[in-house]
């Protein structure tokens, strides 16, 4: 027996069973462990080293061609009544689901060997943190859980001390995209996922736990588990804010989690510092304000687009102890992507030699997993037990038009409308269609475990006697002009933006009135050093476009009536409040 946890031991009984699996190995999360592991991958053929002397402990991953991403349209929430999940999921009855998947799993580990994953999503000794077990039988998923979760044999005592723990069962199966499905279970807190490997599908911890059953698990207990990074911005005298930022998937949270603020902000003393990359967990504290952590331990992220200009702290960490999952390689073996640098690939992500004509050498959603103490910005207060408190919230998406750069709520509840109205152009982190507009309520479309409709009544319902809730805002990075071009610099120059909203959370600098909420005065607003933009850039940034945002709301109410009558009043309230003000 390798747990002293009753439920623990039966399930694994259980599954060994089912899926007849010719070993067991317990993952202790220890160094030799590591080792052995990366061996019987390189001798598969699933890892392959890369240039020891300037990637020393890096390998690379290729993955089937069919399973590069995510599969929302073969991802699943099984819960007893049908309205519960929403329009928003997919839904499959709870019998009929595992019954279905259950068929799969049948038989499908043998000759393989099972892995069980105690992991702790947020650090170990953390009130807000959660545990689950997942087991697979991936050798890579257990590499990429090492570094994206605290996981082994800490992790198995404090499930063990709590008796209690979030179920995944994973297997590649025949990476059969006809033979795939990704199921939740939050009444059960459980997790099924077969046919594929891909980090989002495979990675239990992540989107399935800290997101999907963890959404399920934050409305049912008082907290939010949402998409967001977390960053600490610290301003020249000392003080430090803490911002939570949801974008979609692929829409630059890495880069603005890890951003090095421009030359002149440097010198006057400001910094930045990272929390997470993609998930934050919060709740109230004591004090009324929202406590966050990022349950995660590593990063799992986008690899084309991070470069020396667009994320240098990024680049810093992968030089050492990385997985790569489908970027090309060099002549010299060392990993490449689109943007990278100008050398030229010797293979691409399919293995074959790299031929411009065929297509880029990097899949456009290849991955890099690092651990989190690998960036130069790492806070050691993503460690605190209590977490960090929220000063901001920011919703952002990729709109080429209409979006203002930044706009301030005026109260909670016309942040939550905002934040429910969200609407981004698709990219490449799942499977479909890239650069089609779609509503992304929070960036949580494909996240959200329950019904979108109780899940902004659930935000609604922060707002009460004794809260000190964060300023909400939104952002938008990605207004291109008549030519194509982004009008907004964007990357290391956020900075700016970040800095007004600080500012408007310590009443530091004034702001207009608007239709949408308020906007900096374009005088106010910090552009020193900024060459080549001009006021009337900002301005233009800035501006309400009346018609365009009547046709916008048109569309937002019938997408929010799309979700009936559980939509909450409050939010029809703040629409009418911003369509009689447009007009
Ligand atoms: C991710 C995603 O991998 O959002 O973080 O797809
Ligand atoms: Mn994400």
């Amino acid at each position: 027996m390798s747990t002293t946890l009753l439920a623990l031991e039966n399930w694994v009984k259980q599954v060994v069973e089912h899926t007849q699996a010719d070993k067991v190995v317990w993952c202790t999360g220890s160094d030799t462990e590591k080792q052995e592991i990366d061996e019987l991958l390189l001798e598969t053929g699933d890892f392959k080293k890369l240039n020891e002397e300037t990637h020393p402990n890096c390998f690379l991953h290729l993955s089937d061609p069919q399973d590069v991403a995510r599969v929302e349209h073969l991802t699943f929430i099984c819960t007893e009544h049908k309205d519960d999940v929403g329009p928003n999921n997919h839904w499959m009855h709870p019998e009929k689901a595992h019954a279905k998947i259950d068929d799969l799993f049948s038989g499908c580990m043998q000759g393989r060997t099972m892995y069980v994953i105690p992991y702790c999503m947020g650090p170990i000794d953390s009130p807000i943190s959660r545990c689950g077990v997942e087991i697979t039988d991936s050798a890579y998923v257990v590499q990429n859980m090492r570094l994206m979760t605290r996981m082994g044999t800490h992790a198995l005592n404090r499930i063990e001390a709590e008796g209690h723990f979030v179920k995944g069962l994973h297997s590649t199966g025949e990476l059969d995209p006809d033979r795939r499905y990704i199921m939740h279970f939050p009444e059960e807190l459980t997790i099924k996922s077969y046919g594929s490997g891909y980090g989002g599908n495979a990675l239990l911890g992540k989107k399935c736990h800290a997101l999907r059953i963890g959404s399920y698990q934050a409305k049912t207990e008082g907290w939010l588990a949402e998409h967001m990074l977390i960053l600490g911005l610290e301003n020249p005298q000392g003080d430090t804010h803490y911002i939570a930022a949801a974008f979609p998937s692929a829409c630059g949270k890495t880069n603005l989690a890890m951003l090095i603020p421009p030359e002149g902000y440097v010198q006057d003393g400001w910094k930045i510092t990272t929390i997470g990359d993609d998930i934050c967990w919060m709740r109230p504290g004591e004090d009324g304000r929202l406590w966050a952590i990022n349950p995660e331990a590593g990063f799992f992220g986008v690899a084309p687009g991070t470069a020396k200009n667009t994320n240098p702290n990024a680049l810093a960490m992968l030089y050492k102890d990385t997985i790569f999952t489908n970027v090309g390689v060099t002549e010299d073996n060392q990993p490449w992507w689109e943007g990278l640098d100008d050398k030229v690939p010797a293979m691409d992500w399919k293995g074959n030699p790299y031929d411009p004509e065929v297509g880029p050498a990097a899949h456009p959603n290849s991955r890099f997993t690092v651990a989190s103490k690998r960036c130069p910005t790492y806070s050691p207060k993503a460690e605190n037990a209590k977490g960090v408190p929220i000063s901001a919230i920011v919703f952002g998406g990729r709109r080429e038009n209409l979006v203002p750069l930044v706009t301030q709520a005026r109260s909670w509840a016309h942040g939550v409308l905002m934040g429910a109205t969200v609407a981004s152009e698709t990219t490449a982190a799942a499977t479909g269609a890239v650069g089609v507009v779609r509503h992304d309520p929070m960036a949580m479309k494909p996240f959200c475990g329950y019904h979108f409709a109780d899940y902004w009544a659930h935000w609604l319902t922060f707002d009460k006697d004794g809260a000190n809730l964060p300023e909400i805002f939104t952002v938008n990075w990605f207004r291109k002009d008549e030519n194509n071009n982004f009008m907004w610099p964007g990357f290391s120059e956020n900075m700016r933006v970040l800095e007004w909203i600080v500012n408007r959370v310590s009443n530091n600098v004034g702001a207009h009135s608007t239709a949408l909420g308020d906007m900096p005065n374009v005088q106010e607003f910090n552009l020193n050093g900024l060459d080549g933009f001009s006021r009337d850039d900002l301005n233009k940034l800035l501006t309400v476009d009346l018609n365009g945002w009547k046709t916008e709301l048109a569309n937002t109410t019938e997408y929010l009536n799309g979700f009936g009558e559980r939509v909450p009043d409050a939010l029809y309230k703040e629409l009418d409040n911003i369509k009689s003000k447009l007009n």
